[in-house]
Parts: C-alpha cells; structure tokens; sequence
C-alpha cells in the first residue's frame, strides 16, 4: 500500500463505566500496569486460575519464532478444568448450560449432568479406536451434543476440527481430508428457520470421498429418515450407553486442541492449530475480565454458532473454564419471530449478551418496536465481535438493548489470536462507539505504517502484535510455512493481523476492516468501514457494505450496496432521491473524496455464516465478473437476489 490509511471518521462521544459495576468490577485499572511491567508474570499469573497436574518450567519459550510454546512442561486436562473441577468444588448442581432449541425445546445441564455426558461421549470416542493425537471432525447443529463432542475431544487428547453445520459436501471434505480425521460426529439434522435441516446426506457424501474417516457418529436431533451407511453408529445407542465415569488424563501444554479452518478468500482454507494450556488461559482470563463474569449470579449468553472460532473460545472453553451459566440456542434470530433473542434474554433474565454487528444492524432494521416489547432490564454488559460496529449501530444497541447505560465491549481477536486482543474493560474504559478502544493487559497491539514504524495518535496504518501472546496460533496445519508467510514476513518480529486501523487523538484504536478491502481512490486509501458507518449513520440505512471497483479515472471507485431500514419508502422517484440523499451525506460526513460513485439499494448482503459481509462477492458484481467462491456463504440465493435487484434497475 502506498500511503497509509486516511482518517476520515471524527468520533466525540464517550461513555463512562457505571459507578457501581466499577466499584465491583473483577478487573482493574492496575491489570494494565501489572502487565506492563512484567508482561510474563502477568500471564503466569492467570495460568494459575486453571488447575494443572503438573507445573510449568518455563512460562513462555520463543527461542524458535515465531513458534511458540507456553507453559513449558506444564500438564492439564481441559475438559477436568471446564467440568469436573467445578462438580469437585461442590458446584455439581449448577446450571453449565440452558439450551433453547428452535422449535421450543429446552434442556437445562448441570455441571455433574455434563460431567456424566463428556465421560460417556470419551469412553465411546475411545471405544471406537480414537487416541490422543487422532483428529476428530465435528459437523453439529447448534445443541448441547456439540459442545460434549468438543471436550470429550478435548478430554481423551483427540484434535477436534468444528465445521459449520451447513457448509458444503466440498468445503467438509476438504477440512476432512486436509486434518485426516478417523472420525465424524454429526446429526441427522438440526432446526433451522422453523423447519428440520438435514445434515447427514451431507456427511455420507464428504465421507465418501475421505479415506481417513473409520466412524461416523451420528445425533438424532429430528429424527428424519436417515440414510445408513458400515461406517455410521447412533449416539444414543453408543454415548447413551457408555459409562458415565471417565478418568481424565493430563496432556502437555503444547498438545494440539483444535484446528479451525479459517473461511480462506481466495486460496486454500487455512487450518489454524491452537494448543492447550495457553488458549485455555487466555480465554478463560478474558471472559473474566472483558465479560466480568461473576459465575454465581450472571446469566451469560454469546450468540455464535460453535462452528466460530467465538463459540469455541467463548461458548465452550471459556465460560466452562470460569463455571459460567450460560444460554446455547439452536435456531435464527426470527424464528418463529424477530423477537426470539430478547424473549430468551427476559425469560432466562440474561446479564451478559455477546453478538455480532450483524445481527445487531439486523435487529435495527427490523425496527426499535421490538425490543421495546421484552423486559432487558437484566442486561449488565453488552458484548461485540466479528466486523467493526459502526457507531450508529453502537449506539443503537447502547439505548435499545442497554437501556443506556450497560457498557459495551467491542472485543477486536481472530481465528489465529485464539482469544480476545483489543477490548475495553467494562470497569475501566471510557468507551467511544465504534472503537476496540486499546489492548487488553499483557496485550501488545500496536499499528504501524508501511516501514513497520508505530503511528502517532491520529495516524493509520496496519494492525500488528509485537509480541506473543498465550492463546496465539501455533502454526498452519501441516504447513509451517505457509504461516511464517501469512503472518510473520509482512514486518520483520510482528505479527500481521492484515487489518487495517488508526489510533485517534487520545490513542484509541479503531479497526477498518481487512487490508485487502481497502479501497484506493485516486491515490488515497479509503476504508470501507469508514464509508460504510457514515451511510449506517443516516437514519434511512440499516446496513451497508462498500467495495472498490476499477474506474478509468480514479483507479477505484468506491460502490455502496446500502439496505434500507425497515419502513423506507424506495419506490420510483423516492429510490433515487435517497440514493443522491446518501451520496452527498457520505461527502459531508468524510469528506469529497469518500464520496460513492454508485449506491445500489439492495434486500440483503452476502455474509459468511459468522455474518462477516464478503465484500469479494460484492466486488464481482460492482465489476460485472461472474461470482467466485460461494461456498462459505451463508445463504446462497442472496447473490440472486441482488443480481436480479440490479439488472430490474432496482
Ligand atoms: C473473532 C473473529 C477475524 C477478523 C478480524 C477482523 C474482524 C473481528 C472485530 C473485527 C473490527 C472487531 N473482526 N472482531 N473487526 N472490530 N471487534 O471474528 O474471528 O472469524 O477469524 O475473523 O474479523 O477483520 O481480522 P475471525
């Protein structure tokens, strides 16, 4: 990139933590003075909150980088940390988990419940020939049985690698065949938007084509007619069945744990390796401080699919790690209608709700009537992650989920960060909407421009990590080198997170999307976060998503494919206007140069299933290209939808 980013956004507001939750809160201003001055330590520290069968020599080995090892020599077992020890501590009868199906269904585990389900699920996994080491592929709809598949992995030493649940016979196969997995646990199907969606034909035909695979285990969620296979065994007639007693054995800190293929743009999906001791560390380190957890009275529900690396981090390890209660809810935010998610917060009386700017730009497009119909009054702090929030949308969820005054935490990690990286503390941090605001203690985030020089307050540039952090990825599955490559050769000792951020006046940092969505507009590079927050700002858009596409005159032209809000009118004359309306509302608000080119007015956008917006996609249609890889879109027929939207000159 030839300059660095432009700072166009200009944001004032700032909101103070709440006196009480900081009088109370579990983490302090000191935590960051603490790291800083032995950063090490600081880690040691939080290691502690786990229990090991045997100590660590060593807290952090980087005489290799950038390959790492934390906790040298240490021994734990992560399934005994996220269930047995809370039973052993008297805490048997809690509730771990409050699971919501989609159709209604409900079932509520407690810690010796989901103790007695992870040992059985580890004696099957053993009895089907599954050893430490082995990789095991999981391809679950969101229900319980997903998350007792991931620790009774996780509890016999078996790698476990998640995918999405609705991905693709290619994109399983291939994660299959890429990990080699011996075994697959999977369902008949899962609840998706009011009707059983099968998963299993899915299975047979990815099993086909993966040699490595012995065993198939197989959920039954809805119980729809299944086809059988030699390799395929019920769950219920085999996990069901085992012995409820598992004795846990305890594996180095360094054992692999998972591998989660990252939805890879362009090339070959990337199967990012975490590790024990030190993922297991960090997460359960930050969903105590960013969340401020206090396991016996706070409700905690993160709405991800376990199929994210968010459901792994914070619906599984972490919350577990720390006895969390939490919410697990199998279906769609409108099934059987938009206001499913506040009616599971007021009826569980959730205190801490963690989603996506996604969902959240959905709900304020589906209009502010219908929170207001729950009671949300229990709602404590407010969590984001996966995209940068546009401060409208901040704000937005501040005054109609937060009832204006629970904090907000937008949560800034990765994939290959394992855990949270930029965050405020909701005890702590004034916050500003739409800012991560600044790393989190024993964190070291810095952003740099083109030389690899850290940028003065006010300026832009790359987001890096300077040093390594505990729940970091290991390496690229059986490709080293493809990981020194990615992420460790753009600066020379930094990791390269490949977004793009600037730090304003005071220092705080705001991310601006991935490096390679910036838009070049006549020599200046224009982020499409920053486009897109000003067209969300106007109160006739609900959500917006910009690329840059070739123009003879200015190289790229910034295109906006803008969805309005709920009760706009955009027919004939009034379509247009609105969309000159936005043009010169985006000039006014970042300047002439942000200006689009073109605006389309569009029903939906297409997102990955973690709601990213794959502005690739978006790309080929602002270029008239045909489309690229659809297969780690959410819904597939949204690209019709827009294309169809265009050509009717709608
Ligand atoms: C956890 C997760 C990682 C990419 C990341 C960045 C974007 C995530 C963000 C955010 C701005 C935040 N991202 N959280 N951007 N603010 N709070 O999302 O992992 O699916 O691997 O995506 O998501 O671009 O680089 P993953």
């Amino acid at each position: 990139m030839s300059e660095t980013l432009e700072n166009l956004l200009k944001e004032t507001r700032t909101f103070e933590p709440p006196a009480e939750l900081a009088a109370n809160a579990n983490v302090t201003a000191d935590a960051y003075e603490e790291a800083a001055a032995d950063r090490l330590a600081f880690w040691e520290k939080q290691a502690q909150r786990l229990d090991w069968a045997k100590p660590w020599e060593q807290v952090l080995d980087w005489s290799n980088p950038p390959f790492a090892k934390w906790f040298v020599g240490g021994e734990l077992n992560i399934a005994y940390n996220c269930v047995d020890r809370h039973v052993a501590a008297g805490k048997g009868d809690k509730v771990a988990i409050h699971w919501v199906g989609e159709p209604g269904d409900t079932r509520d585990i407690t810690y010796a419940e989901l103790l007695k389900l992870v040992s059985q699920a580890a004696n099957t996994l053993t009895e089907l020939g599954v050893t430490a080491g082995d990789r095991v592929a999981i391809y679950l709809p969101m229900i319980p049985e997903a998350a007792v598949a991931m620790l009774a992995c996780a509890r016999v030493g078996a790698t476990h690698s998640v995918v999405f649940g609705g991905f693709s016979v290619d994109a399983l196969s291939s994660r299959i065949q890429d990990a080699s997995a011996k075994v697959v646990i999977t369902a008949d199907g899962g609840y998706r938007r009011g009707k059983p969606s099968a998963l299993k034909p899915t299975v047979d035909e990815a099993v086909a084509q993966s040699p490595s695979v012995e065993k198939v285990l197989v959920v039954r969620r809805t119980g729809e007619d299944v086809a059988w296979t030699d390799k395929d065994v019920w769950w219920h007639e085999t996990v069901e069945q085992a012995a409820g007693t598992h004795e846990a054995q305890p594996f180095d800190a360094e054992h692999p744990l998972f591998i989660l293929y990252t939805s890879g743009t362009t090339a070959k999906p990337k199967g990012i390796l975490h590790t024990t001791g030190g993922y297991l560390t960090q997460t359960a380190y930050t969903h105590h401080a960013v969340f401020d957890l206090k396991p016996e009275t706070d409700v905690y529900w993160c709405t991800a699919d376990i199929g994210w690396v968010t459901g792994h981090s914070y619906i599984v390890y972490g919350p577990l790690a720390n006895g969390a209660t939490q919410i697990m809810y199998e279906g769609t935010p409108d099934t059987p209608h938009k206001g499913r998610f506040w009616e599971i917060v007021d009826q569980y009386k959730v205190t801490i709700l963690y989603t996506a700017p996604t969902l959240i730009r959905t709900m304020m497009k589906w209009g502010d009537d219908i929170p207001a119909k729950y009671d949300l009054s229990s709602l404590r702090i407010l969590g984001s992650v996966g995209e940068p929030i546009n401060p409208e949308a901040w704000m937005w969820y501040r005054e109609h989920v937060g009832h204006d005054n629970a904090p907000i935490v937008d949560t800034w990690w990765q994939t290959e960060t394992g855990a949270m990286m930029i965050s405020p503390l909701p005890g702590v941090t004034a916050t500003k909407p739409g800012s991560a605001m600044g790393p989190l203690p024993g964190i070291s985030a810095d952003v740099v421009d083109d030389q690899a020089q850290s940028v003065p307050n006010g300026g832009g540039g790359y987001l890096v990590l300077r040093e390594p952090w505990p729940s970091m990825l290991r390496t690229i599955w059986g490709d080293d080198q493809r990981f020194i490559d990615t992420y460790w050769s753009r600066f020379e000792n930094m990791y390269f997170a490949g977004d793009g951020a600037k730090k304003d006046d005071d220092g705080a940092v705001w991310l601006l999307g991935r490096v390679d969505d910036v838009m070049l507009v006549s020599g200046h590079n224009i982020s499409t976060t920053e486009v897109e927050s000003a067209l969300v700002s106007h109160p006739s858009v609900a959500e917006a998503a910009v690329v840059g596409a070739t123009d003879p005159t200015t190289g790229q032209a910034i295109v906006a494919f803008t969805i309005p809000r709920g009760t706009t009118d955009i027919s004939g004359d009034a379509g247009e206007k609105l969309i000159q309306e936005l043009r010169n509302h985006v000039a006014k608000k970042l300047g002439p140069i942000a200006k689009p080119r073109q605006i389309m007015l569009v029903p939906e956008l297409p997102k990955t299933r973690s709601g990213k917006i794959m502005r690739r996609l978006l790309r080929d249609v602002a270029e008239n290209r045909s489309l690229g890889d659809v297969t780690t879109l959410q819904d597939s027929a949204v690209m019709d939808l827009i294309s169809s939207g265009l050509q009717s000159g709608k």
